[in-house]
């Protein structure tokens, strides 16, 4: 397949890029450095940061053999957008390419307008041009569980059927983010939707929770491969970020109560799951949604996991309740269904000790790069 990856430079579109190139695609990566850009604004730097995608893509054609194709270009601009998907005319388009943080979107007037604008009109220009293109395109989008909110009743995947006064439809699942960032997915799905229904497109929008790891197949050669790690306030997710205050010697950063659940997946399984959902194409006009978790957790268990597995290493790691900078329900109902992805073929890797150690091991190496001053929050909700 041609395969058209939107924010390859990312923590999982650099990842997917090498799994779809190493199992004989033809790889084209498109990106504009948002995130490092406001990385370096907001002092976020990644502990983990790679060269450029014109390094990355030679080293990985040294070890791999294999070629991935990059393009630097702002797909906000619908013109670029337009010439990427007529000059490569790919089979499937995986589009990563959004600014992916909740406190980033946020912090004020410039980063909430900046998140709206570049989720929007990218999502926007990528259904126009496969629109002017060909209809035939399959669109994976990445969205996120985040999407659904923590809602009283259980959650579906992507659809619910509603039975009202002796009347039945299916709808999109009720909606209601906590954030502005998460606000942006559930009007890409709208948006999504919207077109797919009226141009016959055929999509995939997969729910994905917080993602944690750093090792794939591929990077697991070199470490020059690895994608970039965020511990920071920022751009950190929660796993990865205690991971790393335990290294440092910060108690973990528990937000609040801890009762906080989310569903949440290894790295490795983004990739299996993003390749699943490539390789079983939905119909024409077929808006297929997917939750792509592997297993739920609160903080509280999250931090005592990294605790054990920490103090195991020769750590000591205490865990800290702290107030908590963002507007979520700290105890709740949380019991989402997560099957369409296992029914696809998804082998789980679940974070069990070994997976965590392997993280710590990874990140080690990088110890002394780590900041004090990225670790506490700087962006509060209200
Ligand atoms: N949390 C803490 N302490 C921390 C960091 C986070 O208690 O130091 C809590 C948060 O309050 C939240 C939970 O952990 O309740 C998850 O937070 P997170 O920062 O790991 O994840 P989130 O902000 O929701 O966003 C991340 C990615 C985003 C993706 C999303 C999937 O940054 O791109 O879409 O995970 S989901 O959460 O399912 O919407």
């Amino acid at each position: 397949m041609r395969v058209l990856i939107l924010g390859g430079d990312g923590y999982l579109g650099w990842p997917t890029a090498m799994h779809f190139a190493a199992s004989g695609h033809q790889v084209l990566v498109a990106d504009n450095y948002l995130r490092r850009k406001i990385a370096a604004e907001t002092e976020s730097q990644a502990l983990i940061e790679g060269e450029n995608l014109a390094s990355r893509c030679a080293v990985f054609k040294d070890i791999h053999e294999k070629e991935i194709a990059y393009q630097e270009c702002d797909l906000a601009d619908y013109d670029n957008m337009l010439a990427l998907v007529k000059g490569f005319a790919p089979e499937l388009i995986i589009h990563y390419a959004e600014q992916p943080s909740a406190p980033y979107s946020m912090k004020d007037f410039r980063s909430a307008h900046l998140t709206l604008n570049n989720n929007l009109n990218v999502t926007f220009n990528l259904i126009w041009a496969v629109i002017e293109v060909d209809t035939n395109i399959h669109i994976v989008k990445l969205g996120t569980m985040g999407e659904y909110g923590t809602p009283n009743i259980d959650i579906e995947e992507g659809w619910l059927d509603v039975d009202y006064k002796g009347r039945k439809q299916k709808f999109l699942y009720p909606r209601q983010a906590g954030s502005l960032y998460h606000t942006t997915k559930v009007l890409d799905t709208d948006l999504l939707w919207f077109y797919v229904r009226t141009y016959n497109l055929k999509v995939t929008d997969l729910m994905q929770g917080p993602v944690y790891g750093l090792s794939t197949k591929q990077s697991d050669a070199s470490d020059d491969l690895l994608p970039n790690f965020h511990y920071d306030d920022i751009f950190g997710t929660v796993i990865n970020r205690f991971v790393i205050q335990a290294i440092a010697g910060v108690p973990l950063t528990v937000y609040g109560k801890g009762g906080q659940t989310r569903g949440y997946l290894n790295i490795k399984d983004t990739m299996q799951c993003v390749y699943l959902a490539a390789k079983n194409i939905p119909e024409q006009g077929e808006l297929r949604i997917l939750n792509q978790i592997t297993e739920t957790f609160t903080v509280n268990e999250l931090a005592e996991l990294v605790s054990r597995v920490g103090n195991k290493l020769d750590l000591s790691v205490t865990i800290d309740h702290i107030v908590n900078p963002r507007k979520e329900a700290e105890e709740h109902y949380y019991n989402p269904t997560y099957s369409g992805l296992q029914e696809l073929g998804l082998q789980p890797t679940l974070l069990t000790d070994e997976v965590l150690e392997g993280i710590f091991e990874t990140v080690a190496p990088y110890a002394a790069k780590i900041s004090k001053d990225k670790i506490m929050p700087r962006v509060q909700w209200s």
